[in-house]
């Protein structure tokens, strides 16, 4: 991302006024949010809001540890994926065109932390990686969910790649528009999470996270970074950049 891009960005966060305008979103929907990972479809039904109340009151931690590794988020039949996907991003709601521009060329990614193999990777060794398809549902904090089809590695073969410490604490994400979030090392592991490129059965576009997004279909959205420029590895918690408005930080099953 050039300057340029990267002033634009900013500006347009700024002049959001991002945590007071679309915060109070948070309590209302939260919870219903949550009870869609499960795959229950409706949102107030009075069984989840049930379940719900009661997983609210554990912190991230505990959530953490109750996190099964063998639950699978639901998948789902190509007749029934969104199209077009909406588009969302920290900066704007409904500015694709503001998303960063990434010379393929040139993109490398990171890797940091807690890993034998640190060696960056280019684009072009990225996507000789074995791949997988799946179709999930990606459910946005903000009240609105889209089915969509992402291709990619599993992110635990790629951790195994780098020789990541699969004993560490979390995996954080860097990413080109100066998004961050980090995840659980168990959820790193989940076998439905995909370091994808393609999505629909095209190269991941721009709005949606060129080159690179972390699918994680069991947390939601704003848990599943577009533009990653750096995966690090580590114990110390690197929270995130919703995460530091309040939003929960393990937001997921
Ligand atoms: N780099 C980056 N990743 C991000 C975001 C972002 O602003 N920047 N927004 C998050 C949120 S809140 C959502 S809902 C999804 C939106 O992805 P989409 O544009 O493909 O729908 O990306 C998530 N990952
Ligand atoms: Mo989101």
């Amino acid at each position: 991302m050039n300057d340029e891009t990267r002033y634009i960005l900013q500006d347009a966060a700024r002049g959001l006024d991002v945590p007071t305008r679309r915060l109070f979103l948070r309590n209302a929907l939260g919870l219903g949010t949550l009870a869609m990972l499960s795959g229950c479809e409706v949102i107030n039904g009075f069984g989840a809001e049930r379940a719900l109340g009661a997983m609210s009151d554990f912190n991230d931690r505990a959530q953490a540890w109750l996190f099964d590794p063998n639950k699978l988020a639901r998948e789902y039949p190509e007749s029934m994926i969104t199209r077009p996907f909406p588009f969302n991003s920290f900066y704007t709601p409904n500015s694709p065109d503001l998303a960063p521009i990434i010379d393929p060329a040139d993109f490398v990614l990171n890797i940091t932390g807690l890993a034998e193999r640190r060696e960056d990777w280019t684009l072009r060794q990225l996507y000789a990686l074995p791949r997988f398809t799946q179709i999930t549902r990606h459910i946005c904090i903000e009240g609105w969910s889209a089915i969509g089809k992402w291709t990619g590695v599993r992110f635990s073969d790629f951790l195994a790649r780098i020789g990541a410490d699969r004993r560490a604490k979390y995996v954080t994400f860097r990413c080109d528009d100066n998004y961050t979030t980090s995840i659980d090392m168990a959820t790193a592991l989940h076998p439905q999470t995909q370091l994808c490129f393609w999505m629909d059965d095209q190269i991941l576009p721009r709005a949606h996270g060129f080159p690179m997004k972390l699918r994680v279909p069991t947390k939601l959205g704003f848990k599943n970074p577009k533009h990653i420029g750096e995966i690090e590895i580590g114990n110390d918690y690197a929270g995130g950049y919703w995460e530091t408005y309040g939003y929960n930080w393990f937001s997921g099953l």
